[in-house]
């Protein structure tokens, strides 16, 4: 089958370039994808940080397979099927402690809209509607609904459309190249960007702020660790005004930074964590919003038969989203994956830092099973050289992703040590290639 280009416009894509000289991805298994034309590629980046387990995983195939001769679709609004429920329980046993409750979206996007919307709600039916205030911060990346673009910090993403939400203002970010460039693991210096909050609630007055939203590590924006202490103080900050502090976990959820939870690699308790991607292992759309108890149960008042949250999507809990997501957990459970990344990460970061001296590479940075490496951007021409070395290792047989001039990777915490060297190897031929 060869079907015209055409009519497909692409999600963030150079159509006009890509279409001229098209990537196509045929075939998956394990830490490997295969293209069209039969060529083998190792995936760096997890598909788009999203198949932990790696590919084609046999527990989860089934379980889809299966799912769909059994019980297609049901219904989320007045009615339930018991994968969603099972699949439900299972997942608050992975979470912080006190966040117990999960409501199912279909996607990043989707659950940081359902985060915010919970958090504005939240403040009114307890009876303080005037905190109507979201915060994000500067390089955020909470996905492409209005929400997600309000409070995030991507200037393409936001420019292009309009005057987005009313009542956003958004934290400096803490990226720091002087004083923490090639930090492994969490910067030393910047605790002290998370008082911009302060700064914002002398502003606008706590009164007015419903929450804060930010990524535990930065991913879409070029990998962003927090310095050390940093989320401490966000929380410190949070709890003296009574505002919610949002952690978005789309791709530091299962098992990225080594545990469950950037929450837990980091030692700070949000009061709600949006995920998406790993949570059915990228195999179906879905994405979680989990909320401490006391949230959720403020909302349980007034009648039993009114609904509490005028919210919901008809594919929320999608039968054969629940089916993968229960194969998926139980994939991650059987082979230790929510934690190998922390057991690995040393390996890891010592190949990367390898790179470290190559021709334009101005910072590393690493946690977990998450890297990225910066670049000095051709003169004029920012992004450019990075994206030529996505182009050169995706020819030499290795899928990486770059966003601006850092490149990111995020293999499948399947990955073996070899596997890891063949990543970093192939990106040094290309960094030589392209000075
Ligand atoms: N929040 C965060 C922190 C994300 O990383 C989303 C929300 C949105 O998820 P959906 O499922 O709606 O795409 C994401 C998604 C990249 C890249 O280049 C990263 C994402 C999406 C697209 C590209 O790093 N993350
Ligand atoms: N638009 C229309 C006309 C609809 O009827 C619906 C859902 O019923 C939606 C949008 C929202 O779709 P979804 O629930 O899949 O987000």
């Amino acid at each position: 089958m060869s079907a015209s280009l055409d009519a497909y416009w692409m999600p963030f894509t150079a159509n006009r370039q890509f279409k001229k000289a098209p990537r196509l991805l045929a075939k998956a298994a394990g830490m490997h994808y295969w293209t069209d034309d039969g060529r083998q590629i190792l995936d760096g980046v997890a598909g788009l940080w999203c198949v932990n387990a790696g590919h084609a995983r046999p527990k989860i195939v089934q379980a889809i397979q299966q799912q769909a001769g059994e019980l297609d679709y049901a219904p989320p609004f007045q009615m339930g099927h018991p994968k969603a429920f099972a699949l439900a329980e299972e997942l608050v046993k992975l979470t912080p402690p006190g966040l117990n409750k999960v409501f199912f979206t279909n996607s990043g996007s989707e659950s940081v809209d359902t985060a915010l919307k919970m958090a504005i709600a939240y403040h009114r039916v307890r009876g303080e509607g005037s905190r109507t205030r979201l915060i994000g911060r500067e390089r955020g990346y909470h996905g492409v609904n209005f929400g997600g673009i309000s409070v995030g910090g991507m200037v393409a993403n936001r420019k292009m459309f309009g005057t987005l939400l009313a009542g956003v203002d958004h934290i400096r970010h803490t990226h720091d190249l002087p004083r923490n460039a090639f930090s492994n693991g969490q910067p030393p210096h910047g605790a002290e960007f998370a008082d911009d909050l302060e700064r914002l609630v002398q502003l606008h007055d706590a009164s007015t702020i419903a929450a804060v939203i930010v990524e535990p590590v930065a991913g879409s924006t070029g990998v962003l660790i927090p310095p050390q202490g940093y989320l401490q103080r966000l929380r410190e900050i949070c709890d003296k005004h009574g505002i919610l502090l949002i952690f978005d976990e789309v791709i530091t959820g299962f098992g990225r930074t080594g545990q469950p939870f950037g929450a837990q690699t980091f030692g700070v308790t949000p009061d709600i964590i949006t995920a998406a991607k790993g949570v059915t292992n990228g195999c179906v759309p879905m994405g979680a919003v989990f909320v401490k108890q006391q949230i959720h149960d403020t909302f349980m008042t007034g009648p039993e038969h009114v609904v509490e949250f005028f919210h919901g999507y008809t594919y929320s809990a999608h039968p054969l989203a629940c089916a993968a997501g229960l194969a998926t957990l139980q994939t991650y459970a059987d082979e230790g994956l929510l934690t190998r990344a922390h057991a690995l990460q040393g390996y890891f970061a010592d190949a990367l830092f390898s790179l470290k001296g190559l021709p334009n590479v101005i910072d590393i940075r690493t946690i977990g099973l998450v890297g990225g490496i910066e670049l000095q951007p051709l003169p004029g021409e920012p992004a450019k050289r990075a994206f030529n070395v996505f182009l050169d290792c995706f020819d030499k047989g290795v899928l990486i992703r770059t966003t601006g001039d850092t490149i990111a990777l995020s293999p499948p915490l399947i990955i073996e040590k070899p596997q890891i060297d063949q990543i970093i190897d192939t990106i040094a031929g290309a960094l030589k290639r392209a000075a």
